[in-house]
């Protein structure tokens, strides 16, 4: 039904503004601007319509933290904690969405 490129402008309460993207009729993406300047700070991305990844970014566009989805689920995820652009810490869930392991990322 809905076509390749639909666009959904959707305002939540939370955030200042939201838009989804939908490919052969399933969500690809969905972003979120919280402080209205136009420049989305969280943007969820679907693989064949389940969330894969969440990504934060930063006002300059770097992604400062990216979890990863495991079959709609919270496995990992990656953070940049000194924001210089690159992952320093890597963290791995639980199935309940828990921090079961935390390590450092060796530099770039
Ligand atoms: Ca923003
Ligand atoms: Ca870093």
């Amino acid at each position: 039904m809905a076509q390749r490129g639909v666009r959904l402008q959707i305002v939540y309460q939370a955030a200042h503004s939201a838009d989804a993207q939908l490919v052969r009729g399933l969500l690809a993406t969905r972003s979120a601007d919280y402080d209205g300047d136009g420049v989305p700070e969280r943007q969820e991305n679907y693989l064949r319509g389940v969330l894969h990844t969440v990504e934060w970014r930063d006002k300059q566009g770097c992604v400062i933290k990216r979890d990863t989805y495991t079959g709609g689920r919270l496995s990992g995820g990656e953070i940049d904690h000194d924001g210089d652009g690159a992952p320093d810490t890597a963290r791995v869930y639980d199935g309940r969405g828990e921090i079961r392991h935390s390590e450092p990322l060796s530099a770039k």
